[in-house]
């Protein structure tokens, strides 16, 4: 299959996070995409290609203006106070709060566009953004133009960015992006398939409304992970998209037995939904091995995991999300690519 890639993702590095009450080097960092890219041409998994440049019509789609305005602007602004380093938002609007003001400065503005502390800014961090969009719509316009399939090795990732907030290490929404663009190239109905260890969030929440773009998530139980406030199996879409979500969470310790059930539910509804193209949101936090997951897959088991997606025989876009499995995140996330080949 055909591989998208930019090596503009370097530039969001060196970020910080908040991890259990201390400021640690965040666990989303720039090596992640380098194995991935390393595992692929060792194993000949296809042409590793440059991005495309689009622009950001199809973003806007699925972002709200405000939001978009806000991000190439953010870091400037930080250092319009004299700050360097990781920009990172304190304060946030909850709910018995005002969102009808935007706020003028940094910090509130920082807060008022993210629902966490987790996606953070330096320097590179908006033309990395801006590359990571560039290749997950460079794999949806393949997929568009006839190919079984592609993958967009997209860094920073994106199902946690919703409407209008970043967070979880997300900005702009990849999956959803690609996804609104199959949809504009007269592709009537779409499915988003995330496997991430964690909830896709800003996915569900931008297509929860609609009935043409379907959101299936197999991700680890809100009750007791992040994002903590949206993934229960009662949610399943509104008015027109009523149906159309599908969550099912899986509790901390899942091993591929499990995991397999699930993933063959979430398959199933996927054949019945009658998609034209699928969007796989790729994240491989699920692996037992990851330092922010409790989940128990192997590496031997990811191959299955893709030759099951494959089982659709649809036209299909991997766009990378998490997995901080640093060391094996290559093998684990071409893994489930030659499985899918492979099938
Ligand atoms: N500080 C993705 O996998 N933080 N995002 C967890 C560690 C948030 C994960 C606690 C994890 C976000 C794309
Ligand atoms: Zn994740």
């Amino acid at each position: 299959m055909r591989i998208i890639y930019s090596p503009r993702h370097a530039g969001h590095a060196g970020n910080v996070e908040l991890n259990s009450g201390e400021i640690v080097p965040a666990f989303e960092l720039p090596r992640r995409a380098e194995i991935i890219r390393a595992r692929v041409i060792e194993v000949g998994l296809g042409p590793v290609e440059p991005p495309e440049t689009f622009d950001l019509a199809t973003a806007h789609r699925v972002h709200d203006a405000g939001y978009l305005g806000f991000l190439p602007r953010a870091y400037a602004m930080w250092q319009a106070e004299g700050r360097s380093g990781t920009a990172m938002p304190f304060v946030f609007p909850t709910p018995g709060l005002r969102r009808d003001r935007p706020p003028a400065d940094i910090d509130g503005l920082l807060g008022f566009y993210a629902f966490d502390a987790g996606a953070t800014f330096v320097a590179g961090t908006w033309d990395a953004v801006r590359a990571s969009h560039d290749v997950a719509l460079t794999g949806a316009s393949l997929i568009a133009g006839g190919e079984r399939a592609a993958f967009a090795l997209c860094r920073p990732p994106g199902h946690h960015a919703g409407g209008g907030f970043a967070g979880g290490y997300c900005f702009i929404n990849n999956a959803a992006v690609a996804a609104e663009y199959l949809r504009g190239r007269g592709i009537a109905r779409v499915s988003v398939l995330d496997v991430d260890y964690h909830h896709g969030n800003g996915t569900q929440e931008i297509f929860y409304a609609r009935g043409d773009v379907q959101v299936v998530n197999l991700h680890a139980d809100p009750l007791r992970e992040y994002p903590y406030f949206l993934g229960h199996a009662d949610e399943r879409g509104a008015g027109a998209g009523e149906g159309a979500t599908l969550n099912l969470p899986l509790p901390w310790g899942t091993g591929i037995g499990a995991y397999r059930a699930a993933l063959d539910t979430a398959l199933a509804a996927i054949a019945d939904f009658g998609p034209g193209a699928l969007v796989v949101s790729l994240g491989v936090d699920t692996y037992k091995g990851d330092p922010i997951s409790r989940f128990a897959l192997d590496t031997p088991d990811y191959p299955g995991i893709g030759a099951a997606i494959a089982g659709l025989g649809l036209p299909t876009l991997f766009v990378m999300e998490g997995g901080y499995a640093v060391e094996a995140i290559g093998e684990n996330a071409v893994g489930v690519l030659e499985g899918f080949e492979a099938a």
